[in-house]
């Protein structure tokens, strides 16, 4: 018999007959048991922040939900979607935070920070203004995060070439005035860079942490904000590639 559906059978139930000998609703009910998915070994936070219509619920939807919209919905607050993923053989849940640019949340997000493990500044390489805002930001993160965020400086929109004001080597310079910050360019709407950036802030975060750590001690130490939603889709592996 072919294996996938040798339904296991309790004690005392029909023996030495096949499977024709159960009711059809049993036999439904038995193949639909399944196991049930391995807990994350460990829950991690990350913020995305930059001023506002830079792409950060952009970045958010294409890395969780491999979708990408035209329409300009500014954030309100803040708003969180979650993705599994597994590196360095961990299974790792990730609750990431998309922050509102408006000023007027500022006072909202910035309770969001202290719990981030990582941080992604986002700019857009086609408005200037938002490259000129970065030291703001920079200055929540210095007051409102945690000194050991990872930090990941992110310039999106690299599809919009033709409208570029910020070179990718203004970007660079930036980022090497500021300790231990990645850079890297991005574009939500042609999926370019997207998972890597991610993959790489959370690799550089848990190249940090003690890896063998019980699974109980590690998510007492996470801030949780707010209820996580039911158990999310399982994901496709990875894709490696270099940012
Ligand atoms: N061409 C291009 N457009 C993008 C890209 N990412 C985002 N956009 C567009 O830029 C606009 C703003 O994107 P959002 O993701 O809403 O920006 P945001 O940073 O979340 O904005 P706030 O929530 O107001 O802070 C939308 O019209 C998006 O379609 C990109 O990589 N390339
Ligand atoms: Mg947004």
């Amino acid at each position: 018999m072919d294996p996938r559906y040798d339904i296991p059978r309790r004690a005392g139930g029909v023996s030495g007959g096949n499977s024709s000998n159960l009711s059809p609703a049993l036999g439904v009910q038995s193949r639909r048991r399944k196991t049930p998915p391995r807990p994350a070994d460990f829950k991690l936070q990350i913020i995305i922040i930059g001023s506002r219509g830079v792409g950060k619920t952009s970045l958010m939807e294409r890395y969780t939900d491999d979708t990408f919209s035209e329409a300009c919905k500014s954030t309100v607050g803040v708003d969180f979607k979650i993705k599994t993923v597994e590196l360095r053989g961990k299974k790792i849940r990730l609750q990431i935070w998309d922050t509102a640019g408006q000023e007027r949340f500022n006072s909202i997000t910035s309770a969001y920070y202290r719990g981030a493990k990582g941080i992604v500044l986002v700019y857009d390489i086609t408005k200037q203004e938002t490259f000129d805002d970065l030291p703001k930001w920079m200055k929540m993160i210095d007051k409102y995060a945690s000194e050991e965020a990872e930090l990941l400086l992110v310039g999106n929109k690299m599809d919009c070439e033709s409208d570029r004001v910020i070179s990718r080597q203004q970007g660079e310079r930036f980022c090497s005035r500021i300790s231990g910050m990645r850079f890297c360019e991005t574009s939500a709407k042609d999926n370019c860079n997207v998972d890597e950036i991610f993959l790489k802030l959370v690799d550089d975060i848990l190249s940090k942490m003690p890896l063998e750590v019980p699974n109980k001690e590690l998510s007492g130490s996470l801030l949780s904000l707010q209820p996580e939603p039911e158990v999310p889709p399982e994901l496709p592996p990875p894709r490696v590639r270099c940012c």
